[in-house]
């Protein structure tokens, strides 16, 4: 039986966060052996808020160079920049006649991203973003998207744009499912549990960045906001420590009863100890491979992955095209 499929991806935007680790990419690594693996470097999205022209092309080597640090191997898994293969391109508009305002006016990314420069200045790109999400993740037929709890509105939207153009239309796509992890799935800020860690906060010492050196992550988690209340335990009425204690449980693969045993009875401080070291050396690895990759050895892996994805893209493309009575 050939192997499901899985579709994910990251903007070239900002820096990565643990948060983006922990919800997204650490599951892309674990699920590669089990699955047929596209992972997109996501440029086009990237342009939906102002971006400088060299940094963004930088950044979107500098994306594809975490994946592979990560642990994205691309003997297993497809690893690509979106640009690459026009078709993204090519099915976001036929997507944008099937999508109504409607339900792109209820996406509260959308509202959240818009909220800075106000909606009368937000590009237009920025509003049917989801739409191009959801072309990167129907022309490849898609089974699974593996991504953090910020995303599943998106999803869904996804999966609502592929049942009714097959309706309208007649069959082309396979209608995706969401993978999103029961831990991790939304890291909050060190600094504000009640928001999620973001590239785009404007309080960095919120966020652990993954290429931070070990001083720097030690220090964030020092100054972490705590709740009141003393124990060391999971509890969603407290969700500093909640938050904390995740980060702990994933970086240590410990179960949460494990993890609250061995901190029962401490304080803080030793915990807050304890997490830093599990964290710097949980990053170590991930930090030493990163400069492992050059740009010939990087761009000759993108060249590749491209022709892979491409091939697979130019054939949902003719079916759309030809359902749609444009070819
Ligand atoms: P940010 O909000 O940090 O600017 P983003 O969502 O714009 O990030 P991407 O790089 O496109 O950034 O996201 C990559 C993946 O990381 C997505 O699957 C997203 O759901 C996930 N993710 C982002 N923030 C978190 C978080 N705080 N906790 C868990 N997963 C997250
Ligand atoms: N919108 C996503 C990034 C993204 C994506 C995708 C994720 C773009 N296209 C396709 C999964 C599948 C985000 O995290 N900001």
């Amino acid at each position: 039986m050939s192997k499901k499929r899985i579709f994910s991806g990251a903007q070239p935007t900002g820096r990565l966060h643990l948060g983006n680790y922990l919800g997204a990419l650490k599951n892309w690594v674990a699920l590669q052996d089990d699955y047929e693996a596209f992972y997109c470097v996501v440029n086009l999205h990237a342009i939906t808020l102002p971006q400088d022209p060299a940094t963004l092309r930088q950044a979107t080597l500098d994306l594809a160079r975490i994946y592979l640090a990560a642990g994205v191997d691309p003997e297993k898994a497809t690893i690509f920049i979106q640009s690459d293969v026009h078709e993204h391109a090519e099915l976001t508009w036929i997507l944008s006649c099937v999508a109504r305002m409607g339900e792109l006016e209820r996406m509260t990314q959308f509202k959240d991203k818009s909220q800075k420069g106000g909606r009368e200045r937000s590009s237009v790109g920025l509003f049917i973003y989801p739409i191009l999400m959801a072309a990167d993740i129907l022309l490849y037929q898609t089974d699974l998207v593996p991504v953090g709890q910020d995303q599943k509105q998106h999803l869904e939207l996804t999966r609502d744009l592929a049942e009714r153009f097959n309706r309208d239309f007649g069959a082309a796509f396979k209608v995706p499912e969401p993978y999103i992890p029961k831990a991790g799935a939304s890291i909050k800020s060190l600094q504000d549990p009640a928001k999620k860690m973001s590239k785009s906060d404007e309080n960095e010492a919120g966020s652990i960045f993954l290429l931070d050196d070990a001083d720097t992550v030690a220090k964030k988690i020092k100054r972490a906001v705590t709740d009141s209340g003393t124990e060391i335990t999971f509890d969603e009425t407290r969700p500093a420590i909640n938050n904390l204690l995740t980060i702990y449980q994933l970086v240590t693969e410990k179960s949460q009863a494990e993890c609250v045993e061995q901190f029962a009875g401490k304080g803080y401080g030793q915990f807050k100890g304890e997490l830093a070291e599990a964290v710097i050396e949980y990053l170590r690895p991930f930090q030493e491979r990163i400069s492992t990759y050059d740009d010939e050895a990087l761009n000759t892996i993108l060249k590749s992955g491209a022709e892979k994805a491409a091939a697979i893209a130019s054939k949902t493309m003719l079916d759309v095209y030809q359902k749609v009575g444009i070819r």
